[in-house]
């Protein structure tokens, strides 16, 4: 509530314009140039005190004897700026030259990788676009929502989605894109700690599965999904691995209470777990999905749970290295909390367990596979130092199969990568790039996940797909969460020629 906007329209001609009651007419013009801006009264999630036509005056007057031809040279200049800083080419074929549409109808079973190579780009550029300093983080639609009522009210979806739609910024060569995520999440801090307190009784901060403009922090949306107490300290780990990306000190230093904040939350969380004796989360659920015949997904010490919180208090332990910061009792907390956490399991199919019992169903292709986030984003599950974790995680991937909704394939093409398998990786990418003409033909074309204008389908359009797709291209390219650069580990057959250059690895390399 309290939002007001104002949109501004005006025309440069060499005609005659006319306003009429729902319309703008031009007569006798050879040239026209129309000019939007728009504002909200928004400053920011507590303050709604900002003045829209001030902000469009503003807009306005700078744009005063620009003409499109130079307007356009500067948004060029500027998104090349970012955009120039990584390339990528991969085998064409006859097919390359083919009309979008046409060439993603025919992308499976072809050799048109440069269709590949168009999406990591085509990722990068949206991120570019939807995502810069001082503006909000890129949403469920980054910034291409075009419904009054959209999907999932076109809000933050923090069990999986908003990560996802920022895997690609350090690895990508966009760290920039990211300031926007990083100020939600300072954000996030201040309105989690009246959530942390009110209704946990604990110190530091939480958010749960959801949030949106106004930094909202409690449960949304009922149980099923709403209870997860760890979306906000999964973003967390953002921090850190740009930390590790970049090296940059004054920023972790700047960010070091609020991924404290996050860890002070959980430690005050956790509960022992009466016959196992771990610590664990409770209530909260796997995101989205519960185990077999228990009939609701709420639960305790889920595995995506127990992963999270060793992330996110071995990083605040790791940062306190960093920054040289003395504080005896929070180690010691760390410490003896970390020690106490559940292992993960393997389970009677295999499998790596999503739960703490044994109830996974092999037949399940559930959409989120949370309990591989220990494989990608995080790096818990290597095949060098967890060898039979790692053999238990492909059990997973291949019980919950190769098709999924749209972002779910592209954290897919992440897992196989992390899987070291490029060919499979690439099988996942192909399932992405199945032509989708229009919701509306959403029955016709069942395996549809891609629009013509290779925007991701869920369907509905959502933009973590395209997202989360361009990250697990370049995973496919470059890894370096295990102790070491690794480069090309895991490249399909089909990509036998080919350029990249500008991809950046944790450690500072370029
Ligand atoms: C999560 C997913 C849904 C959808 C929604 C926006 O709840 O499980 O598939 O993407 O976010």
């Amino acid at each position: 509530a309290g939002l007001t906007a104002e949109c501004r329209i005006w025309v440069d001609t060499d005609g005659k314009v006319t306003d009429e009651a729902q319309s703008m007419v031009i007569q006798g013009a050879t040239q026209a140039t129309v000019y939007i801006t728009a504002a909200t009264n928004y400053v920011n999630y507590h303050d709604v005190s900002g003045n829209p036509s001030a902000k469009n005056e503003q807009v306005q007057k700078s744009l005063q004897g620009r003409s499109f031809q130079d307007l356009l040279a500067a948004h060029i200049a500027k998104y090349q700026a970012q955009y120039g800083r990584v390339s990528l080419s991969l085998p064409t074929s006859n097919r390359s030259t083919l009309p979008t549409d046409r060439r993603l109808a025919a992308f499976a079973g072809g050799s048109d990788m440069d269709l590949a190579a168009l999406m990591f780009h085509y990722g990068r550029y949206l991120l570019i676009c939807a995502s810069q300093p001082g503006g909000q983080p890129a949403n469920l639609q980054g910034v291409w929502n075009d419904k009054m009522n959209a999907p999932w009210d076109s809000k933050y979806t923090i069990n999986i989605n908003t990560e996802m739609n920022y895997w690609i910024a350090d690895v990508g060569n966009l760290s920039e894109a990211a300031e926007p995520l990083f100020s939600m999440i300072d954000d996030l801090s201040e309105t989690g700690a009246v959530t942390a307190k009110e209704m946990y009784g604990c110190g530091g901060w939480v958010a749960h599965h959801n949030t949106d403009l106004w930094r909202i922090a409690g449960p949304v949306d009922g149980t099923t999904w709403g209870m997860f107490p760890t979306g906000g300290a999964w973003l967390t780990t953002h921090l850190w691995q740009h930390y590790l990306f970049t090296g940059d000190k004054a920023f972790l230093k700047q960010q070091f209470p609020v991924m404290r904040g996050a860890a002070e939350f959980l430690l005050d969380d956790v509960q022992r777990h009466p016959q196992y004796g771990w610590l664990i989360t409770v209530p909260t659920v796997s995101p989205e999905h519960g185990p077999e015949g228990k009939g609701t997904t709420v639960t305790a010490g889920s595995t995506m749970d127990n992963q999270i919180v060793f992330d996110v208090l071995s990083n605040v332990l790791a940062a306190m290295q960093v920054l040289g910061v003395k504080d005896a009792a929070l180690k010691k907390r760390l410490t003896t909390t970390l020690a106490d956490l559940p292992p993960m399991q393997i389970g009677k199919y295999g499998q790596l367990q999503e739960w703490l019992i044994d109830a996974d169903n092999p037949r399940d292709e559930h959409r989120h596979v949370s309990h591989l986030y220990g494989l990608y984003p995080s790096n818990q599950i290597s095949p060098y130092q967890h060898p039979e974790l790692f053999s238990a995680a492909a059990t997973t991937l291949a019980q919950r199969g190769d098709m999924a909704t749209g972002w779910s394939l592209g954290w897919k093409v992440n897992f196989w990568a992390r899987m070291l398998d490029g060919n499979h990786a690439l099988k996942i990418l192909s399932n992405m790039l199945h032509l989708l003409p229009d919701d509306r033909s959403a029955r016709q074309y069942p395996d549809g996940r891609t629009y013509p204008n290779l925007f991701d389908a869920h369907p509905p359009f959502q933009i973590d797909g395209n997202y989360g797709c361009a990250a697990g291209i370049a995973e496919m390219l470059l890894q370096s969460h295990d102790g070491a650069v690794h480069l090309l580990p895991a490249l399909p057959d089909a990509w036998s020629k080919g350029e990249v250059k500008g991809l950046r690895a944790r450690g500072g390399f370029v």
